[in-house]
């Protein structure tokens, strides 16, 4: 497994990021954090309808990301609001999405994010689409996509990776093993050493790095993204990492995972991680931490604000994000919902 920073914050190998670049993906971090924290306190509080956490693999969210130009593809799931912020998705839609608000899945025009994906595996197809059409059109766009552990046993991951290996699409697949699907395990969900192994099924590189570490992460899918700019095809990345939160808002972990196996995971935190490494170097200080925190808050309190002072949208507007030329049954049920409103 690659790694290059260490739990205690030493290097294993050379860093592949300069300390600025560095401090703004740590601010990058620490902004996910604080979204993620208010996501599930809002929802225990009635103002969102389920939340996602994805607290403890935030290193694989932005460094995921960092590699990408703003006019790649990405292309991610219900729990990776981080990377799809970090790649300019608003907190705005993200919050509004998590109300039922279709207002939510419309990113800006420039934007090069879809929607989050709930169907588990289906969006894999979609990035490789997406990258296809690129290649078909001559630009050196990729597309990443990001899925969790469970997702490796849908037959949308067999029909996407399949695909992508045969035509070559510059397509990275980023998995992030955070060891459970729901109450799923790992080793329940298939008998490989590793999902990284699974790459070689379909001729392409495969690669397990630690997933609680932004160097290695970012390292891994900068390669990745550089070999298919060039026209080197698809690479799938296994990011070894660990949700320290409940499934969804809806979940209780405590019913088939051990509290010590959070502990254990909690110690490799990876915002402490990259801390103690800027810390090291001169780069952090508790002031810096302070301000982080409180430019972030300030910035997701203000999306809660804007989320929550739209008019609410009516029954009927259900329908009209479905299609653009709805189909007459859709056109009847959207006609006949806008009369009971
Ligand atoms: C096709 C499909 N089957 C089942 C579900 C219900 N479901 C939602 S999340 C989930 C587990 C997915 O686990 P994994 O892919 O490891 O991602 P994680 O939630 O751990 O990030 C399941 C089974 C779904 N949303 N879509």
């Amino acid at each position: 497994m690659h790694q290059v920073l260490q739990t205690d914050g030493t290097l294993r190998a050379a860093a592949p990021l300069d300390v600025s670049t560095t401090r703004q993906l740590y601010a990058a971090m620490v902004a996910a954090r604080t979204y993620d924290h208010k996501g599930t306190t809002l929802q225990k509080q009635g103002r969102l309808a389920t939340y996602a956490s994805f607290l403890g693999q935030e290193a694989c969210q932005i460094g995921a990301t960092g590699p990408l130009r703003p006019d790649d593809w990405l292309v991610a799931t219900y729990r990776d609001a981080g990377a799809m912020w970090a790649q300019g998705y608003p907190w705005v839609n993200l919050f509004l999405g998590r109300t039922g608000d279709e207002r939510g899945g419309a990113a800006p025009p420039d934007v090069n994010v879809l929607p989050p994906s709930i169907t588990v595996g289906a969006h894999m197809i979609h990035a490789v689409g997406l990258a296809w059409a690129e290649q078909y059109r001559g630009t050196d766009r990729v597309a990443l996509t990001m899925f969790g552990d469970g997702a490796t046993s849908e037959g949308d991951f067999h029909e996407a990776m399949n695909f992508a290996g045969v035509f070559g699409v510059p397509v990275i697949f980023l998995c992030q093993n955070n060891h459970y699907a729901i109450s799923t395990p790992r080793h329940r969900q298939t008998a490989a050493e590793t999902l990284a192994a699974k790459a070689d099924g379909y001729g392409m590189p495969g690669r397990q790095v630690d997933g609680n570490d932004l160097f290695a992460v970012y390292d891994a899918v900068a390669a990745a993204v550089a070999d298919a700019r060039a026209g080197g095809g698809p690479t799938f990345i296994e990011a070894v990492t660990y949700r320290l939160s409940p499934h969804t808002t809806a979940d209780d972990p405590g019913r088939y995972r051990p509290a010590a196996e959070e502990e254990e995971w909690r110690a490799r935190d990876p915002l402490d991680r990259v801390r103690r490494y800027l810390e090291a170097n001169g780069e952090w200080s508790p002031a810096w931490q302070d301000e982080l925190e409180q430019a972030a808050a300030a910035d997701v309190d203000a999306a809660i604000t804007a989320a929550e002072q739209l008019e609410p949208l009516g029954a009927a507007a259900v329908f009209d994000a479905v299609f653009a030329e709805p189909t007459p049954q859709l056109l009847r049920q959207r006609n006949r919902a806008a009369t009971d409103e």
